[in-house]
């Protein structure tokens, strides 16, 4: 039974309806919450500000948008009947196929009954003398729930280029973030697209089949392996199916990224020259995000990193025509990995297209954008459409869009105004009975994001029914507890290489953002298991006090 029930009757000011939990966000993250929450019995509300279920993969549309982790394991575990009944069609599910997974999970686990979507949340403000958060969404109207949990997503805030001139522009301008649901043709225009990171090295190769003329502006080339995307057969299905409980079981455990793969047992400097090539040889040709598995201390030995970063190169150099233009194609500023590694499908093979030119923004920055073209080094691109493939404000944008007000009507902006500070990526202190599913501080954008997922959902979830178990009805992360939470999580970052890159792991996209390296990069085995461990230890480093002393309980 739900410890409230919904409720209605109270006075003008308060909010008319009481939920145990409102979840902010209905894409893979608040789907799952939803399921296992009514499975306990709470009543829960889902609020998603798209038209419909799915999250990411509701939004970005774009031409060739495909995951690049395989299907068979970017896939729910939490139901074997749903694992072992849905065919996936291809190695790396296209958008819409994962979109079309998305709404078969809300059919069948009849999860749109507690959805209501075309609805934002704006306002989450925490009432200390009811214990419990006023939520306000879009539309004006205010309900209460005891619990909000965070299911905003970590790639969900797509970032508008600051150009001169943007506004200015005639013809149509897309972000593959926020890409229209009717079918885009380019066929017979000159397209410009604007970044080179995973989402333009997606769309680039299919934009250039249809285009007459693709300009692509290029501030900064990107590490990218390819895909080697095929038709699943029924045997690679069942031969995975066969094995899914081993493979879901090390993906959770003993995965540093949630990904199924051998693991290396030695470092890239540990072979010579030839062993060490064709073991880079036998990744390129699998292809694949576990190219980077293949020795274990590629993340921490810039010596060991550059072999593989000049395996790359070397590639690109094979596969570019014109040296001039596979010079700008090979990156140089960063190790690879250090930023999330690309997946392609003939990213690189699509310059050696007449229709295809790349310009190097980085010696020649754009200066304007004018009705009909991208000026830039004193030159004019002519366009007819822009592809703006720009990125997001990660980890925290989508959460900063909300004003979330906690103890002492502290903002969470404010809370966060040198760097996002929790305790285990699930709660910040001040904020009580507030929880983020892989929030900043988790393992979450390093992961195979669903295997992530499910863990926080769960965690949540149990701590949800022990509490109300306990008869404890507020949980907060303390403050001893974060600091050195956020420590942990910064020292285990500067072990490794990655924050020599400027990527959005850092917050580098977005002038003005705090840098700090904001997921956890311990992995998700260990990190599974030290939130495991703070449970069994009584929810060690929370308070979880009754409401007289939680509010004596000052955060400083
Ligand atoms: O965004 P990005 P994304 N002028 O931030 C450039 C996931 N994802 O959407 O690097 C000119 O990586 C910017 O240049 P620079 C995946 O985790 C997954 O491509 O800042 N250029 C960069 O080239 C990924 O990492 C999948 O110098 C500007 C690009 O825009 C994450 O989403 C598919 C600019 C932005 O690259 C984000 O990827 C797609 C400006 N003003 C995405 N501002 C799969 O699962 C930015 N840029 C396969």
């Amino acid at each position: 039974m739900s410890a409230l029930q919904p409720s209605s009757g109270k006075s003008q000011a308060a909010p008319a309806t009481t939920y145990d939990v409102v979840v902010v966000g209905a894409g893979f993250a608040g789907m799952y919450m939803l399921h296992r929450l009514r499975g306990l019995g709470f009543s829960v509300r889902v609020y998603e500000q798209g038209g419909d279920v799915g999250g990411t993969w509701y939004w970005n549309r774009y031409p060739g948008a495909r995951c690049d982790v395989e299907s068979m394991q970017y896939s729910y575990s939490f139901s074997d009947e749903l694992q072992q009944e849905w065919d996936w069609s291809e190695r790396y599910a296209p958008q819409p196929e994962i979109l079309k997974y998305a709404n078969h999970v809300a059919d069948r686990f009849k999860l749109r009954s507690d959805i209501q979507l075309n609805t934002r949340v704006d306002r989450a403000v925490f009432d200390e003398s009811a214990n419990c958060w006023d939520v306000t969404t879009a539309d004006g109207k205010r309900v209460n729930a005891k619990y909000v949990v965070l299911a905003t997503g970590c790639l969900s805030n797509a970032r508008m280029p600051d150009i001169k001139g943007l506004s200015e522009f005639k013809g149509k301008v897309y972000h593959t973030g926020h890409w229209p649901h009717e079918a885009v043709d380019f066929t017979g225009l000159r397209v410009g697209v604007i970044g080179t990171g995973s989402s333009a090295i997606q769309s680039v190769p299919v934009i250039a089949e249809q285009a007459s003329q693709l300009t692509v502006f290029q501030r900064t080339p990107n590490f990218s392996i390819p895909a080697r995307n095929a038709a699943l057969t029924p045997e690679e299905r069942e031969a995975f199916r066969a094995k899914y409980p081993e493979i879901r079981r090390f993906a959770r455990e003993e995965a540093r990224n949630g990904i199924y793969t051998d693991m290396p047992d030695r470092g890239a400097l540990d072979d010579g020259d030839n062993e060490r090539r064709s073991k880079y040889e036998a990744r390129w040709a699998r292809g694949g995000l576990t190219f980077m598995s293949v020795y274990n201390n590629l993340a921490i030995d810039k010596a060991a990193n550059d072999t593989a970063a000049d395996f790359v190169r070397q590639k690109i150099a094979e596969i570019v025509k014109d040296p001039e233009t596979a010079k700008l194609l090979q990156p140089n500023n960063h190790p690879i990995g250090s930023k999330r590694i690309c997946i392609d499908t003939d990213y690189f093979a699509t310059f050696n297209r007449p229709n295809v030119k790349l310009v190097d923004i980085r010696s020649n920055p754009i200066e304007q954008i004018s009705a009909n073209a991208v000026r830039a080094g004193g030159k004019d691109y002519e366009v007819d459409a822009l592809v703006l493939a720009t990125g997001f404000d990660a980890m925290t944008g989508s959460v900063a869009k909300i004003d979330i007000r906690g103890r002492n009507g502290l903002t969470l902006n404010q809370k966060w105004a040198e760097g996002p500070k929790t305790y285990l990526g699930l709660m910040s202190a001040g904020f009580p009975n507030l929880f983020i599913i892989t929030g900043p501080g988790s393992p979450s954008v390093l992961s195979n994001m669903i295997v992530s997922i499910e863990q926080h959902v769960d965690w949540i979830a149990d701590c949800l029914a022990y509490m109300r178990n306990s008869g404890v009805d507020a949980m907060e992360a303390r403050k001893e507890a974060e600091d050195k939470w956020v420590a942990h999580v910064n020292e285990v970052a500067h072990a490794t290489l990655y924050p020599q890159a400027n990527s959005w792991y850092m917050g580098a996209n977005i002038p003005g953002k705090p840098q700090i390296f904001m997921p956890y990069i311990g992995g998700v085995g260990v990190y599974r298991q030290i939130c495991n461990e703070v449970a069994a230890n009584g929810y060690e480093g929370f308070a979880m006090e009754a409401a007289e002393e939680r509010q004596k309980a000052a955060v400083s």
